[in-house]
């Protein structure tokens, strides 16, 4: 089983394999910076599947159909492309689509002025709202190295009064404007579960299984996640949800 391996040069450390078979539970330490260390337990069938899937770069692979991937890995979604043509980043945005904090922030920071021009152009529905909770809009990435940005909105979590629906609503049609676009490509980050506030396992929960169910026709589903939390929550979820 390639698990030891693997697992020394992934950005999760393992720490403890012992009384394996007394309590078959692993615990992973977690190196956020050089101080902090973040524990989180796991089974050990939640393990042995997240990284039987995993390659040598800590990137873990996951069906989602026969002819979908679902990719997990840790990183900035600001540097993320596939070819530069048929590939796109999921934008975290607010209703405004001008630009904020967070990844959003980022974003239209790597991309440059000419996204926030593109923003601009995206017709109001209401005023000052591009994109409604839970729809998605595309413009080019322009300096990105993704071809595309697929701005959509999550929900603030303690706002919002069907979260999960909304969330879903976000991550679904973000899928829907990729088709329509001809992107087989697409890097989410953890929508939501930065300044919105959504809590990760949940959010993982509504994120993985709404993409399972939407995937058709995208070759690829990335998750490109800035923290190590986040990370081992949806590799464990993907785990969970995606038996290979
Ligand atoms: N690459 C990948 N993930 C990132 C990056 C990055 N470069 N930067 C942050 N994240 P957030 P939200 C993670 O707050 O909760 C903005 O102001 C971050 O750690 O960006 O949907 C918008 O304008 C977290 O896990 O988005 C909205 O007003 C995840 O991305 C509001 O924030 C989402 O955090 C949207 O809030």
């Amino acid at each position: 089983m390639p698990l030891i391996s693997a697992s020394l040069k992934s950005p999760i450390l393992l720490h403890s394999l012992s009384n394996r078979s007394l309590n078959p539970r692993f615990i992973f330490s977690t190196f956020l910076d050089s101080r902090a260390v973040v524990k989180q337990t796991f089974s050990f069938r939640q393990v042995t599947r997240a990284y039987s899937n995993m390659s040598g770069d800590g990137v873990a692979q996951f069906n989602l159909s026969p002819t979908s991937f679902l990719k997990i890995q840790k990183g900035d979604i600001t540097r993320w492309l596939i070819d530069g043509s048929s590939d796109a980043i999921v934008n975290p945005a607010n209703e405004r689509m001008l630009g904020g904090g967070g990844a959003d922030g980022a974003i239209h920071r790597a991309a440059g002025p000419e996204l926030k021009t593109a923003c601009y152009d995206v017709p109001e529905v209401r005023p000052g709202v591009r994109c409604p909770t839970g729809e998605a809009r595309i413009t080019p990435g322009f300096k990105l190295p993704a071809s595309h940005v697929i701005h959509t909105v999550g929900p603030v979590y303690d706002v919002d009064s069907n979260a999960p629906a909304s969330l879903s609503n976000a991550y679904r049609n973000s899928l829907r404007v990729a088709r329509e676009n001809n992107i087989q490509y697409v890097a989410f980050p953890a929508i939501s579960c930065g300044v919105y506030g959504y809590p990760f396992d949940e959010a993982a929960t509504v994120a993985i299984s709404t993409i399972k169910e939407h995937c058709d026709a995208i070759k690829e589903v990335h998750f490109v996640l800035f923290s190590d939390d986040i990370y081992n929550v949806w590799l464990k979820k993907a785990g969970e949800l995606l038996p290979n």
